[in-house]
């Protein structure tokens, strides 16, 4: 596998992937507010515990959700349409510092928690219909490191990139990387504590 977090340590950095524009920054705060902001987002969120149905069968997600955004949205994914909730004062903070990072709007997020190692995500592109053609999708981690997986969808020939997503740490995904490749989050091999993950989205209202 490729190792690209090396080539990712100052400032909002390009990583060199074919057919993708993934950009990386590190320690986008001060480690004592990434700590404050994990423990909150952990004590405060209305975190669920979805089924979702894979191969015609029902099984745990593997980690806790919620989603936050503008009234009147849904979000679905695989299946799953969870309950949209309303900004909190601290998510509209986070949402507005990462729009100027990234410079584009977004209206809802996703947040996931990894609560230990056991704790995971599949393979998948962020690509429902509702997200648009070529979304920019922000993803934010707080607390444990966990390995950040990017895998070609049809160049084979194109190793499986990994990235360690620290921190603190912003990663941007826009143009054709939900077209073209998959990502993933293992279970770690080893012990680790919480992180929780915030990936915030532009959904197209339903017309
Ligand atoms: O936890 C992560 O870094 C990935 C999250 C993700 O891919 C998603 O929410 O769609
Ligand atoms: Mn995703």
């Amino acid at each position: 596998m490729n190792d690209l977090f090396a080539q990712a340590d100052r400032g909002l950095e390009q990583l060199p992937l074919p057919d993708a524009d993934v950009r990386f920054q590190r320690d986008l705060y001060p480690a004592a507010h990434c700590n404050a902001l994990l423990r909150e987002l952990i004590d405060t969120t209305d975190w669920r515990h979805e089924q979702i149905t894979l191969f015609g069968r029902q099984h745990w997600q593997p980690r806790l959700v919620a989603v936050h955004g503008d009234a009147g949205l849904a979000y679905t994914y695989s299946g799953l349409t969870l309950p949209m909730q309303p900004w909190t004062p601290l998510l509209a903070q986070l949402k507005q510092d990462i729009e100027q990072l990234a410079g584009v709007r977004f209206n809802s997020v996703l947040l996931n928690w990894y609560r230990d190692a056991q704790d995971s995500m599949g393979w998948h592109s962020d690509d429902e219909a509702s997200l648009g053609p070529a979304p920019v999708i922000a993803s934010f981690s707080l607390g444990a490191t966990r390995v950040f997986k990017l895998k070609h969808k049809t160049r084979p020939e194109l190793k499986t990139t990994q990235l360690a997503l620290t921190d603190g740490s912003l990663l941007l995904m826009a143009g054709a990387t939900q077209r073209c490749w998959k990502h993933a989050v293992d279970k770690s091999r080893t012990a680790c504590s919480a992180r929780v993950n915030l990936t915030f989205r532009r959904i197209m209202p339903a017309s």
